[in-house]
């Protein structure tokens, strides 16, 4: 119980063993959440997504965490928001699921979200709130190895779209 936590953030701080980053599918970098992990992380990054070579939207790779204090990124690829006519829902279903599943094949325990496509790529926040919440509650009823998966909230508004559902308990950036 209580393996979902929220927090309010920056996800680059976080000493978990995996943080996600919301990339893009040539995984070059870019603004918002992946800018700031390229930053805070460093070339190394750069260097491992380089060599991947890209990713399909809905799809996950992983690389180093370079310099942050996470082991591991887990880039996935969330999808634009055109509507809800683009099998949206599902593809944003898909990342936090291929994300998890990475993530426990390579043995991470704790892992931290940001609100994947919530950004630049227009998702509305109250929908993209609720598919993240029941496709993470439906993996962890699956698995037993995670212990804890953190919505990293950086703006207030997703914050309480998250904070809504019982089963995501409100934790401190350090618990
Ligand atoms: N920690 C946690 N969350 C953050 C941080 C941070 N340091 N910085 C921003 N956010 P976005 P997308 C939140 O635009 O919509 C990039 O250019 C932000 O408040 O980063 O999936 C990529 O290269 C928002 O709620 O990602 C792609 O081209 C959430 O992260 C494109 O943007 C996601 O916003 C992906 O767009």
């Amino acid at each position: 119980m209580d393996r979902i936590k929220l927090i309010k953030g920056d996800i680059t701080q976080l000493q978990v063993d995996a943080i996600v980053n919301a990339a893009n599918s040539s995984l070059m970098g870019g603004g918002g959440v992946d800018g700031a992990i390229h930053r805070a992380g460093g070339p190394e990054i750069l260097r491992e997504c380089r060599k991947i070579g890209g990713c399909r939207t809905g799809e996950a790779v992983i690389t180093t965490a370079g310099q942050m204090p996470a082991k591991f990124v887990i880039h996935t690829v969330g999808p634009v928001w055109y509507g809800g006519t683009k099998d949206e829902a599902e593809k944003l279903a898909d990342c936090y699921r291929n994300s998890l599943g990475l993530a426990v094949r390579n043995g991470c325990k704790t892992i931290a979200f940001p609100n994947i496509s919530t950004g630049v790529y227009g998702y509305p926040k109250p929908e993209a709130a609720q598919i993240a919440v029941e496709t993470v509650t439906q993996f962890l009823s699956q698995n037993e190895l995670v212990e804890s998966v953190i919505f990293v909230c950086f703006d207030q508004e997703n914050y309480l779209h998250l904070a809504k559902f019982p089963e995501v308990k409100a934790a401190d950036m350090d618990s």
